[in-house]
């Protein structure tokens, strides 16, 4: 975990948050024309500082930044190995109500040789290069979840004593599942693939239809259908042609952790962990779970692409 300390700080403000003065439009845009809540910004350097004093990380890109970050304050040398990749608080747009948020992390070994400053390669690798990634859920408990590519483990924080405990060994998804969590307000500009797919979730059969879940925050909906069997949809829509999700930040992260606990993340044709980055902000259609979930609607993209 590249910083368990800032994850414990950020949850100790998100979850005092209706009580202070914290919430709300800080009135500045992120590097996606976005509005950013004063929280992502806390959260954002909170990361960055206590990541920037570890002797191991070499830079840090993060959701809320432009640019990536050279680390060189610890790293004057150009002697360390790791770049870290982070959203700080995605799904931030539901504080106001009370809903849970997360951090999203992944952790790659840069590519270039060590002794010489890192550069946006270092951070623009495929998934599959991943050495670690990890997600913080900040629910009704605080959880990590976290893979090394050994299997995933989620650990829950003791509030009381401020330490993660092993709680979740070896998480995985179910093989099939019920439920099916997509924005369905954008149903209009979804690819025909996916518009037959969701008439075949709400189809009446022996298992069907399944059920609609969806709240908007990518953890939450992501670790309950890891927990109880889903399927997790952002296609491409008119607003966002390419998707919503950004590949470095919040899609690869999470194809690792499902891919390790046995699930499936693709991009309608391929797996989101082969897709080679061309830029640092890029968005992604992103499709995760259950495994035969996603084959099944991989089958009904492939047929009407
Ligand atoms: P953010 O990084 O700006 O918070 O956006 C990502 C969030 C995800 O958590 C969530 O799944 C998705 O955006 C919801 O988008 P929409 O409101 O378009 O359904
Ligand atoms: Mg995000």
């Amino acid at each position: 975990m590249p910083s368990r300390l800032a994850a414990k700080v950020v949850n100790h403000e998100v979850n005092k948050a209706g009580l202070v003065d914290i919430l709300g439009d800080t009135n500045h845009i992120n590097t996606q024309g976005e509005e950013q809540q004063k929280l992502d910004i806390y959260a954002h350097k909170i990361f960055i500082q206590t990541l920037t004093n570890r002797n191991i990380v070499c830079g840090i890109a993060s959701e809320e930044e432009e640019h990536f970050i050279r680390v060189n304050s610890m790293d004057k040398k150009n002697q360390n190995k790791y770049d870290v990749l982070i959203d700080p608080l995605d799904g931030s747009s539901n504080i106001d109500v009370n809903v849970s948020v997360g951090t999203i992390f992944s952790i790659y070994r840069r590519m270039t040789p060590l002794g010489t400053p890192v550069i946006e390669a270092d951070f623009l690798q495929a998934g599959d290069q991943q050495v670690a990634a990890g997600y913080v859920i900040y629910g009704t408990s605080t959880m990590l979840v976290y893979t090394t590519g050994n299997g995933v483990n989620g650990f829950t924080l003791n509030p009381a004593l401020g330490t993660f405990y092993l709680s979740h060994p070896n998480m995985s998804y179910p093989k099939n599942g019920s439920i099916y969590a997509i924005n369905e307000g954008n149903y209009i500009h979804f690819p025909l693939g996916v518009k037959n797919y969701i008439k075949y979730c709400q189809m009446e059969s022996e298992d069907r239809p399944y059920t609609s879940r969806y709240i908007g925050s990518l953890v939450s909906d992501y670790h309950r259908n890891m927990i109880k069997g889903g399927i997790y949809l952002y296609p491409e829509t008119a607003k966002n042609p390419s998707g919503k999700l950004r590949l470095l930040y919040e899609c690869n992260p999470m194809a690792f952790i499902a891919e390790q606990a046995g699930g499936k993340a693709i991009n309608g044709e391929k797996r989101i962990m082969s897709i080679k980055p061309t830029s640092l902000h890029q968005r992604v259609a992103f499709y995760c779970g259950s495994r035969k979930m996603v084959e099944e609607l991989a089958d009904f993209i492939l047929k009407n692409p």
